[in-house]
């Protein structure tokens, strides 16, 4: 089986409105595997080496206000298709525009406070892994059910 890890970043809105577990909740409950788990406050630096693709944006310097503002949980989810998948059970940027059931769909209305972050692709999961974590904060490990689970 491949194994496939994404970035996900729980905003700082997520945080505040109280949503760390119903969103941890819903990427257990689909079966992928938490690897990586850290909440802190994201240096201005960080947020703009995050959202570097969007530094000639209108919105990039409220962004980066936003993002840097208060705690993030950071998290490295592992799973085949993980990447693909946490985009849907997250949903299109703009909540408005996502269908409910996903987590912008039945959390967020606002673009600019759109709860929560997951990498777009495969490159772009690397790169945001290497940039959030150390080495040492990445713990592999095997579900108990691994065995169970079918290679296909
Ligand atoms: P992130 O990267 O936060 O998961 O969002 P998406 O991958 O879904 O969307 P994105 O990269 O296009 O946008 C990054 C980030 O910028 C905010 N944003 C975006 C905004 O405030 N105004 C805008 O017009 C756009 C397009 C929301 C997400």
């Amino acid at each position: 089986m491949i194994k496939e890890r994404t970035f996900l970043a729980i905003k700082p809105d997520g945080v505040q409105r109280g949503y760390i577990a119903e969103i941890i909740g819903r990427f257990e409950k689909k079966g992928f595997k938490l690897v990586g788990l850290k909440q802190l406050i994201p240096s201005k630096q960080l947020a703009q080496d995050h959202y570097g693709v969007h530094r000639e944006r209108p919105f990039f310097k409220d962004l980066v206000e936003f993002i840097s503002s208060g705690p993030v949980v950071a998290m490295i989810w592992e799973g085949e298709g993980v990447i693909l998948s946490a985009r849907k059970l997250i949903g299109p940027t703009k909540p408005l525009d996502a269908e409910p059931g996903t987590i912008r769909g039945d959390l967020a209305i606002d673009i600019g406070r759109n709860i929560i972050h997951g990498s777009d692709g495969e490159e772009t999961a690397k790169f945001e892994i290497n940039l959030w974590f150390d080495k040492h904060e990445i713990c592999d490990w095997e579900t108990s059910d691994s065995e169970w689970r079918s290679e296909n």
